[in-house]
């Protein structure tokens, strides 16, 4: 009864200054809206690129639920739900490194390439929770151990064996692989930057702080249905050339 009385009370705290809310419950709707295009669209494709664009519509469809709850929880706490948004990440990161090593697939990419993404996006997440949550006074170097790993990914897919097989098949995979590259490159950068608006380090000084969960919602935003979409027009592409 008290946990309906907040969640109300949560709604009604939901005033026009409260940015945060505003793009928890705008977040929401995006992410739920991508997911029944990415859903609807799935027959019109060639089977090769069907799981592709699934697997683009289960991304966002299940940061869609989590923006639910996190939105509720905002509007009843008005604190940062910090554990649904990683339980969001862990789940979604992983899949947008099976969407690299799908389309990589066909130009004979190995499992390996896929356990080893999955791996450092991994280690960059836990070492984040970690330094946001259970060891806030030690933030600056969790989020650097994080950083190291987010930085062996950016290498893998730009330089490592991955950016090989994306020249190897070349055309519309290549041209895919460079647009999700340069998500991960720069989409990516946006979220260091919020641990950083969030926690206390020698940033601190010179960032000050400010809004996690706005930077974080704004970038999921950016990462998730973008991406989404370099996959659906590699397929609505590929489907053609065919
Ligand atoms: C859909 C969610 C995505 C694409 C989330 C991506 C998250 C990151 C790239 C987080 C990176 C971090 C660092 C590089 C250092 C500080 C800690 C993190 C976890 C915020």
């Amino acid at each position: 009864m008290t946990k309906l009385l907040l969640l109300s009370a949560g709604i009604a705290r939901m005033l026009p200054d409260d940015y945060t809310g505003f793009t928890f419950f705008v977040g929401t709707m995006a992410m739920m809206a991508a997911s029944a295009f990415f859903f609807l669209s799935l027959s019109q494709f060639d089977k090769k690129w069907r799981t592709s664009v699934l697997v683009s519509g289960l991304i966002t469809f299940i940061a869609a639920v989590h923006y639910f709850y996190m939105k509720e929880y905002w509007g009843a706490f008005h604190e940062s739900p910090t554990f649904f948004r990683y339980v969001d990440w862990i789940l979604t990161v992983p899949l947008m490194c099976v969407e690299f090593y799908l389309i990589l697939k066909f130009a004979g990419a190995k499992i390996g390439l896929l356990w080893k993404m999955i791996f450092l996006s991994v280690v960059m997440l836990v070492t984040g929770y970690l330094g946001e949550t259970i060891f806030k006074e030690n933030a600056a170097i969790w989020g650097l151990v994080s950083g190291i790993a987010y930085f062996a990914i950016v290498y893998e897919i730009w330089l490592g064996s991955a950016a090989k097989l994306a020249k190897a098949a070349g055309g519309s995979v290549l041209e895919s692989h460079k647009l999700l590259c340069w998500f991960v490159l720069v989409g990516w950068a946006i979220y260091p930057l919020g641990y950083m608006l969030g926690t206390d380090g020698w940033y601190t000084s010179i960032l000050g702080k400010g809004s996690v969960d706005v930077v974080y919602n704004i970038a999921d935003a950016i990462n998730k249905i973008g991406f989404g979409l370099v996959v659906y027009n590699l397929a609505v592409k590929s489907t053609k050339e065919i």
